[in-house]
């Protein structure tokens, strides 16, 4: 393992403020956060969080400015939307460095997170002048019969630490394109690069209002969760947190879509290309993001005949990057988001090693020496791991991969689905004909074979079980932000 020193961090402006209405707002009733840089464990800012009264400014201010967008011709919508797009190549630079001051993601990958989002902008601005109704014929009459898609109105999005830029595309983009306000809840660990794509829509020339950003902690995002004047909420976190907002949006019965957690398997076949596996499963594994991703391939099963090869290169891979300051380019490792999180995932690794729920084969502490003073920790594999241990059965987002032995494609597809969550599964074989009737039978809503979790706009991305119920992206994205209208016209 190679580490890296902490270089100098670039003396970005950190938006710290709440953005409603177009306008700046340094006071609050939700309190402050003093956010932490991941990679020094030192205070980079003071954030204020909206506490209730905040949350409701924004929702009246977002009526009416959905009113005023809807009122917009939807070629005037789509080309302001491609003009965000357009804002947001122009601030990827920007935006990509306010991600690592955010969450210490390493800055190799940011740019990326931007171009995603830029990506799924484009796609839905593409949406608005084409999504249509249709019109059917209705049995025993010549009435006219036509069903309309209308927006809800106000939506609220609700956005985890690590994602604020994904959340921005895949959820923000579609709502937009769907006709409505959104009031943008990033999440208090990691609210800078939202904030300043509040601005960027402003100065893109989307009406004040229609893109509200307010960084709140949990008593603020269940003020909008139970706020009557949002339409739908749109959830990205963990179940833990969606079972209390699922709780919250009863109070209204207000409808809420969820992206979830997930324990994703990740099946690597005898007769795969085994050095092109180890890496894919090293970096969509322990590696990227630090593990800290829903779409983590965090349970890597290998057919015996392959087991020992395979688990070689993958420790190789793993032992082979360098750690360390998320803004130095060639870090492919940075830090987990909190000390907090950092004390958790030792946990969960000497838990697993003192009940024998595997072998540790490499990693398991935190790093000391240059970078003690931030949340790195050692890239872990466990070998022979039982699909049954706590290890194996919970999220652990961070960078642990459990390595478990199956002997056959039915024990596979057994051992993979034998899990509470159902989001991502990966597919390593050169066999097209067994890839295929693999990934029929596998419980997840997105499956990848023989490539990463490529999130992209064409492709709807979700979970089945309990990592969610949402679709992000394709024309299911578009639909989580509209509600259907039935109107039959009499013609007798
Ligand atoms: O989630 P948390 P985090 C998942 C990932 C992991 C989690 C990590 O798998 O499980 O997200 O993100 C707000 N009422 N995904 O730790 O703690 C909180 O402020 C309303 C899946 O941030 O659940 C934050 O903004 N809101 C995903 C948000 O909820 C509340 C991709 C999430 O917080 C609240 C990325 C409350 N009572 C991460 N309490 C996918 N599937 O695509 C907290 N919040």
């Amino acid at each position: 393992m190679t580490t890296s020193t902490i270089v100098s961090v670039p003396p970005d402006r950190l938006p710290a403020g709440l953005l409603i209405g177009g306008d700046w707002v340094e006071h609050s009733s939700g309190g402050q956060h003093e956010h932490i840089y991941p990679a020094s464990g030192r205070t980079n800012a003071v954030v204020a969080l909206a506490g209730e009264a905040e949350i409701d400014r924004a929702v009246r201010g977002a009526h009416a400015a959905q009113r005023e967008w809807v009122a917009l011709t939807p070629e005037r919508r789509r080309d302001l939307l491609i003009d965000l797009a357009d804002a947001l190549h122009e601030h990827t630079a920007e935006l990509g460095r306010l991600n690592v001051h955010d969450f210490g993601v390493p800055s190799l990958m940011t740019e990326g997170h931007v171009g995603l989002a830029e990506s799924f902008i484009r796609f839905y601005a593409g949406y608005v002048d084409k999504a249509h109704g249709s019109s059917t014929p209705i049995s025993k009459s010549f009435d006219i019969n036509l069903i309309e898609r209308e927006p809800y109105g106000v939506v609220g999005v609700i956005a985890p630490w690590n994602g604020a830029l994904v959340v921005i595309g895949l959820n923000v983009a579609a709502a937009l394109a769907a006709g409505n306000a959104v009031i943008l809840k990033p999440s208090e660990l990691a609210p800078f690069t939202s904030l300043r794509f509040g601005e960027i829509c402003l100065e893109a020339g989307l009406p004040a209002g229609l893109v509200n950003v307010l960084p709140a902690g949990p008593a603020g995002g269940e003020a909008l969760v139970r706020h009557p004047g949002v339409g739908k909420i749109h959830f990205t976190g963990g179940g833990h947190t969606a079972r209390k907002v699922l709780a919250a949006a009863a109070a209204n019965l207000t409808p809420v879509a969820t992206e979830l957690g997930g324990k994703s398997a990740n099946l690597v076949f005898a007769d795969a290309d085994l050095d092109r596996a180890a890496r894919l499963s090293a970096f969509q594994g322990p590696l990227g993001q630090a593990g800290q991703s829903c779409a983590c391939g965090s349970r890597i099963l290998v057919q015996d005949s392959a087991y020992d090869a395979f688990l070689e290169k993958l420790v190789g891979i793993v032992e082979s990057v360098t750690i360390g300051d998320p803004f130095d380019p060639h870090v492919v490792v940075g830090p987990v988001i909190s000390a907090a999180a950092a004390d958790r995932i030792v946990g969960v690794i000497d838990r697993a090693v003192s009940d024998g729920s595997g072998e540790l084969v490499t990693g398991g502490t935190r790093i000391g020496g240059a970078l003690a003073d931030g949340y790195f920790l050692q890239p872990t594999v466990f070998a022979n791991v039982d699909n049954r241990s706590q290890l194996a059965a919970e999220e652990t987002f961070g960078p642990v991969v459990s390595v478990i032995r199956f002997h056959d494609e039915a024990e596979a597809i057994e051992i993979a689905n034998d899990t509470t969550y159902g989001l991502n599964a990966y597919v390593q074989t050169n066999d097209l004909t067994r890839a295929h009737s693999v990934a029929r039978q596998l419980q997840a809503g997105s499956i990848w074979i023989n490539r990463n979790s490529d999130i992209q706009p064409q492709g709807p991305y979700g979970g089945y079980k309990q990592s969610g119920s949402g679709r992000a992206g394709g024309e299911q994205g578009l639909h989580e932000f509209q509600q259907v209208k039935n109107i039959r016209i009499g013609m007798s």
